[in-house]
């Protein structure tokens, strides 16, 4: 087992190693992800001095007003990722369309990535964060960024929270990097992250009560004759690190107004659904595995539920009724 405070790049290159095929292409796409993540890291932090704070007054396809450090955010990963040569495809919650890099013809991957998930969040200080999610390049045209959430070949998020934290799974386990900006490293110090096998914690917008179906409102009122707490941030990747530690579940499901949810499959729930799965919990639409949906287009929606087991399977008990 990796000792506590080993450094992210040796950590990297130890992963290699127990791959014997491995060629080192997913090590190097893996470092030119986490030298993005350090640098944007950065720029959040100080993001309140300098003028990057605020609205850029465009709107994402999303229908989103885009804020000045999601741009900044997203160029330094199209600028690492692009640079890496790993990597045949890029697809960003940030880009109508995918970019082909010149230097990634020969790349092994495809990455789709939300380079500011929670930047609503920014003027705040609320934690926010970079969620991404590694595919095999297959077939070298864009199918292979619509692929299964279970052929992921890697998936994580950084947190920048009180600390930058950087957590991912290659599909051996789930991992956690603490950034020390003293020295400009991630160090591991959540070794082999497991979820609790169940959790008092539920983390959803009770604000849309009256969009959700019966099913749903019946679940949710039973938790509040338990033993339960809720905690929203509405920021997903500060939602999901609380979750994956803490455990409970945290949903975003479809209701009268956004039929199929709001969160993004390619790049927020297919890779936490992954991350969740692989620290022994569950990630379900409410009526089927969210890894096992394969993608129609880019930034289409799903809805989730995921979580420790326990919870989700009592969820499923409710919707099923
Ligand atoms: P709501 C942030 O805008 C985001 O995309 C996720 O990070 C978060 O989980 C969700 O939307 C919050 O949405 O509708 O509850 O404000």
């Amino acid at each position: 087992m990796a000792q506590i405070g080993m450094d992210l790049n040796r950590f990297i290159l130890e992963e290699e190693r127990s791959h014997p095929k491995a060629t080192g292409s997913l090590s190097l796409a893996l470092t030119a992800l986490t030298s993005a993540a350090r640098i944007i890291s950065s720029h959040v932090r100080m993001a309140g001095l300098a003028d990057i704070l605020g609205s850029t007054k465009n709107i994402n396809i999303q229908g989103e007003e885009v804020q000045k450090l999601d741009v900044l955010s997203n160029n330094i990963l199209i600028q690492h990722l692009s640079d890496s040569g790993q990597f045949f495809a890029l697809a960003s919650e940030e880009l109508d369309e995918p970019v082909f890099p010149e230097k990634g013809k020969n790349g092994k991957y495809t990455i789709a990535f939300d380079p500011l998930d929670g930047s609503s969040n920014i003027n705040v200080n609320v934690s926010i964060g970079t969620i991404f999610s590694i595919h095999k390049k297959v077939k070298g045209n864009i199918q292979d960024i619509l692929q299964e959430g279970r052929k992921q070949v890697a998936a994580g998020y950084i947190v920048y929270g009180s600390s930058t934290m950087l957590v991912y799974s290659t599909g051996n386990g789930v991992n956690g990097f603490t950034l020390d900006p003293s020295v400009g490293l991630f160090l591991l110090s959540h070794p082999r992250m497991e979820l609790p096998e169940r959790g008092k914690i539920y983390s959803i917008n009770e604000a849309n009560y009256s969009k959700w179906d019966k099913k749903l409102k019946s679940y949710v009122d039973s938790l509040k004759e338990k033993n339960s707490s809720a905690r929203y941030i509405g920021s997903m990747v500060a939602d999901i690190h609380r979750t994956l530690i803490k455990g409970g579940i945290f949903c975003y499901p479809a209701d009268l107004k956004n039929k199929n949810g709001k969160l993004r499959l390619l790049y927020e729930v297919a890779p936490m659904s992954f991350l969740i799965e692989q620290a022994g919990g569950k990630a379900t639409t409410g009526s089927k595995d969210t890894l096992s949906i394969k993608p129609e287009s880019i930034h289409q929606r799903a809805p989730v539920f995921l979580g420790s087991k326990s919870n989700v399977e009592e969820l499923l008990t409710f919707l099923k009724k």
